[in-house]
């Protein structure tokens, strides 16, 4: 009976690829689920699939070597999803950031190696190569450039998982999605925020003049990627999950607003996140020559992330309530 364990399994991705692991998993697949439950994982982003008995949740942290070491007992394939994954905490809270995102990865590359995990998916982010210039994309060669905290961290992360592989012989592969959304991303990211606020009337926050950009990847054509580096991607390599589907954030404020119907004066401009990269791309043909592409277009794929937020008012809520402090400290910093 295969086991993989899933870090970050309760939170907005990690919950996505649960349920898709276990959708499309075989009837002896095991899948156990390791989580802090900080803010953004939580067990009602699993509600629906709790009862499935191939699932297991175990409650963790990716920095304690002793609960992981339990966790990753007989797995044969661990995905490592768990992060402090908001740019705009790290800002306020570097630490807990480089905790999670750092130490955690190290602890989980040594857990993985003790245990002699078969194989490791590695999450790690666009956000490493740093900022892409007009017309640039990079490639998985590309030197890593991190520009902030939360970056840096991650960047860190993907560094050791190579380094993991080189010197212990690791199985391990990296992915280098673009930004997500999809259901149940954490109000505190673009498209979640703007749903809510719009939802509320409330004015929109754009950093800046809103024209930094963005390439957006539906989660579920993400987490298919995912999958299929677990399965296909080569031990010791990167990987890039572009979506394609670049967008300026005053773009994505305003397809909110029409499919809402609100009016585009809730457009309102606040300042800018220090240290802001105006723009990420990725070169994806190292994974489209392993048969991937994404499948859903982006009409298609904000009108439904949309529409979920709304028919999932009560779970945006009591996330929203969950973030209050947050959101209360950052966004009365930026009017
Ligand atoms: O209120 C806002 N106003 C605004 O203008 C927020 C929350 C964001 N923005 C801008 C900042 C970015 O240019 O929107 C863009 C997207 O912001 P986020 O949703 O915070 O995502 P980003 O900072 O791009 O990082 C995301 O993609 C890469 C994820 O949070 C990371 O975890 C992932 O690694």
């Amino acid at each position: 009976m295969p086991l993989v364990v899933v870090t970050g399994g309760c939170g907005f991705i990690g919950c996505n690829l649960v349920r898709m692991l276990l959708r499309d998993g075989a009837p002896d697949l095991r899948v156990r689920v390791f989580d802090a439950f900080t803010y953004a994982g939580d067990l009602r982003n699993l509600a629906d699939v709790l009862a499935d008995d191939r699932l297991e949740v175990v409650q963790g942290d990716v920095t304690d070597a002793e609960a992981l070491r339990a966790a990753l007992e007989g797995a044969d394939q661990v995905y490592h999803l768990a992060a402090e994954s908001h740019n705009d905490r790290a800002i306020l809270d570097p630490w807990t950031t480089w905790r999670a995102n750092a130490d955690g990865a190290a602890q989980l590359l040594i857990a993985a190696k003790d245990a002699r995990v078969g194989r490791v998916l590695f999450v790690s982010t666009d956000e490493v190569y740093g900022v892409a210039a007009e017309g640039q994309k990079f490639s998985e060669d590309a030197p890593l450039n991190p520009r902030g905290p939360y970056q840096a961290s991650k960047a860190a992360g993907d560094c050791l998982a190579r380094a993991f592989f080189e010197t212990y012989g690791l199985n391990v592969v990296v992915a280098r999605p673009t930004n997500n959304y999809g259901p149940y991303q954490f109000p505190e990211k673009l498209i979640p925020v703007l749903v809510w606020r719009a939802l509320n009337d409330q004015p929109l926050p754009l950093y800046g003049d809103g024209q930094q950009r963005r390439d957006f990847l539906h989660v579920e054509d993400c987490c298919r990627a995912l999958k299929l580096l677990m399965d296909r991607g080569q031990a010791g390599q990167a990987y890039n999950i572009p979506g394609d589907n670049e967008h300026a954030n005053i773009e994505v404020a305003r397809a909110i607003l029409q499919l809402l119907e609100k009016p585009e004066s809730l457009i309102h401009f606040v300042a800018d996140r220090p240290g802001h990269d105006f723009r990420y791309a990725l070169d994806g043909r190292k994974l489209a020559d392993l048969g991937w592409q994404p499948l859903i277009p982006w009409e298609q794929g904000l009108r439904d992330t949309v529409a979920w937020y709304v028919e999932n008012r009560d779970w945006l809520e009591y996330m929203v309530a969950k973030a209050q402090d947050f959101l209360s400290r950052w966004y009365s910093e930026r009017v």
